[in-house]
């Protein structure tokens, strides 16, 4: 259960990190994935994340204290074709950064769109992150947009990719998952 959650910073460089080696479970994914939306809905705080109907508002990463035990990191999303060659390296540079500096990471969320992905930016992502042997948990978003067909055709794909026990599906619309999501959280804080 989140009793209670915090904004606490965002941070660009590693300087700006917390500092007190708390527990963190990063989100990532492409722009408009969800990311905001779920952090808010496991906090109960509708405007805790900023959420947006233009893609890539997100620019920081952003560390929201939960319980005053761990922290949920909302990431920037990637493979937002609208962001400059610039902002896409430097996006790149913050995440590697935070991804090699962070001991107290215990796990990374890949959050894929049900309805679209995995994408070719999805999968790249979820390679890299196991190259470097990080937790990933794969968590397919949106789930209510998808009729029975599609839904169907969204299960093959992904299981062309990742192992069924391995993918959670939620819905921040239908309040969906969300529980399966937060268990994961609370297994290794326990
Ligand atoms: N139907 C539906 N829409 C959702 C769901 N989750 C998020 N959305 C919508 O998707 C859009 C993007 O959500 P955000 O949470 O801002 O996405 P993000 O991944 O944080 O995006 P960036 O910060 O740009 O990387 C918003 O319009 C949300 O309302 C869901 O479960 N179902
Ligand atoms: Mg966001």
């Amino acid at each position: 259960m989140i009793k209670q959650a915090e904004f606490i910073l965002s941070a660009v460089n590693k300087e700006q990190f917390p500092q007190d080696f708390k527990n963190e479970y990063l989100f990532l994914g492409r722009s408009n994935v969800g990311k905001s939306s779920l952090i808010n809905f496991l906090t109960k705080r509708k405007n805790l994340a900023r959420i947006s109907k233009t893609p890539g508002r997100t620019i920081t990463l952003n560390f929201y204290l939960i319980n005053e035990t761990f922290y949920l990191v909302d990431a920037p999303g990637y493979g937002y074709a609208r962001r400059s060659k610039s902002a896409i390296a430097s996006f790149g540079q913050m995440i590697e950064t935070y991804l090699k500096s962070r001991s107290q990471l215990k796990k990374v969320c890949l959050l894929i769109d049900y309805k679209v992905g995995p994408t070719k930016d999805d999968l790249i992502m979820y390679d890299y992150l196991k190259h470097f042997d990080f937790e990933v948990v794969v968590v397919a978003t949106k789930i209510d947009k998808l009729n029975q067909k599609e839904t169907s055709a969204a299960k093959k794909r992904f299981k062309q990719h990742f192992q069924t026990n391995q993918v959670i599906l939620t819905s921040v619309v239908k309040n969906i998952g969300l529980d399966l999501l937060f268990k994961i959280f609370d297994e290794v804080e326990k």
